[in-house]
């Protein structure tokens, strides 16, 4: 394979990266230009070890031909075909399949293009609901803080991270907020599900209290926080969410965007949890990240309040050019194939408790102030610098990558999130690359 020589800042100048410090990253671009099973190959010829799966999106490794081979098999057979009164075979095939890898009653399948398209459409779909049943005064949307939904404006209005909302002005009206379940001070280190917190989800009954349950249609949250550093819930938290909207009649969404598809260990988090919301948003890993895709996955009573009237009438006025595009399609069965073929979610969960032990063992370590792991997923927070929040753990960022590893960082928790085909060898090069890293970090 030929590897392109790095390109001049000039050739950096048109594009605008996203969530990049541009500038900084143009003076010493870090280039990716090809990538198969547990690593990628950066334009300098490096072979970088994917601590990240890409972005938490490429569960099965990187360039399986399976799905590889059905995306070029599709784009020579048809390349599009319009998805509003019209349809093609693998759109219906792959929302059949995903359904059935969903708990029972799951069972609707609405395809977006991405996890911010999947949460506004979920979002709609939910005011949509109440509105179809004669119960239109509950619009009101409620969040967490330290919770991401992606960057449409119903995701940041919904959403709880600061720096993505504090620039955009107003968002949605009528949107409150949970608090946030990180509790530092009686739950770090916890090996899995922290003990402490499960109260915290009474929040929702306090604003059933403030607002009245009439006006609520519905609570939206990450069963595990992830791009906020990976809080994972306190053990009974989402059970009791999910009492006190049964109790109101609110409907549940999680957003499985980064959860889905064997990263906890289980098929799904609400397989992991044993909690079933009444609609699920994913995308990422639906497809390996090969093709940009989304879906949201709706409960069948939620379908049904849709399909009540004459049945000329479309039912939801809502969609995308690329819903359930035939690319990401091909792509999205190929890539259910290979998870069920590898036998992934049950390799993830295998795998599990050495990856978790290998992640705690981290404790002690200079600047290390909390671990938090679960199923294949994996935070170390660090204490912030003095001279900024996030910087520290930046650094940590740019060394591991001098040193072969790719990870993701956000605040200054670093986040590892490996293809779920990962070895013992990677496990231990993962963390062996980070321990280094912070036994001679500044
Ligand atoms: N919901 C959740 C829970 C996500 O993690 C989205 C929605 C939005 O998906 P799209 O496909 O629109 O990006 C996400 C995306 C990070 C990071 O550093 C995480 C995401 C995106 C970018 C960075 O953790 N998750």
């Amino acid at each position: 394979m030929t590897v392109p020589t790095s390109p001049t800042i000039n050739d950096l100048g048109s594009l605008w990266m996203p969530f990049t410090a541009n500038r900084q990253f143009k003076k010493a671009p870090r280039l990716l230009v090809a990538a198969e099973g547990m690593h990628y190959t950066s334009a300098d010829g490096q072979r970088i070890l994917d601590g990240a799966a890409g972005l938490w999106c490429v569960n099965a490794g990187h360039g399986r031909a399976p799905i590889t081979q059905a995306i070029q098999e599709q784009a020579a057979r048809m390349d599009y075909a319009p998805p509003f009164q019209m349809g093609h075979p693998a759109a219906f095939e792959l929302a059949a399949r995903l359904a059935r890898l969903m708990p029972e009653g799951l069972d609707h399948v609405f395809f977006t293009n991405s996890g911010s398209e999947s949460v506004d459409t979920a979002l709609k779909i939910a005011l949509a609901y109440h509105k179809a049943r004669g119960d239109g005064g509950r619009t009101r949307l409620i969040g967490r803080e330290r919770g991401y939904h992606g960057v449409g404006f119903g995701g940041i209005s919904v959403g709880g991270m600061v720096a993505n909302r504090r620039a955009f002005g107003a968002q949605l009206p009528g949107v409150d907020h949970l608090r946030h379940t990180h509790m530092p001070d009686v739950n770090a280190f916890s090996r899995g599900q922290p003990e402490h917190g499960a109260e915290l989800a009474d929040d929702l009954e306090r604003l059933v209290a403030l607002h009245g349950a009439d006006t609520i249609a519905a609570v939206i949250v990450e069963p595990v926080a992830g791009s906020t550093g990976v809080l994972l819930p306190p053990k009974g938290y989402l059970e009791r969410l999910r009492a006190i909207c049964d109790r109101h009649g609110i409907l549940l969404i999680f957003d499985e965007v980064i959860t889905g598809f064997g990263r906890l260990g289980a098929p799904f988090a609400m397989d992991a949890f044993g909690v079933v919301p009444d609609l699920v948003t994913v995308a990422k890993g639906l497809t390996n990240g090969a093709v940009p895709m989304g879906a949201v996955v709706v409960r069948d009573t939620v379908h049904e309040a849709f399909m009540q009237g004459p049945e000329h009438l479309i039912e939801l006025f809502h969609g995308y050019t690329y819903s359930g595009h035939p690319l990401a399609c091909a792509a999205g069965l190929a890539a259910l194939d290979v998870y069920a073929g590898d036998g992934l979610f049950e390799r993830a969960a295998a795998m599990s408790a050495r990856w978790q032990d290998a992640a705690h063992a981290l404790r002690g370590l200079p600047h290390v102030i909390d671990i938090r792991a679960m199923g294949m997923v994996a935070a170390i927070e660090l204490a912030p610098r003095a001279e900024g929040v996030g910087q520290r753990a930046f650094a940590a960022f740019l060394e591991c990558y001098q040193r072969g590893l790719l990870v993701r960082t956000t605040g200054d928790t670093i986040a590892l999130s490996p293809p779920l085909i990962i070895e013992d060898a990677h496990i231990d090069q993962v963390f062996t690359t980070v321990a280094d890293v912070l036994k001679t970090l500044p």
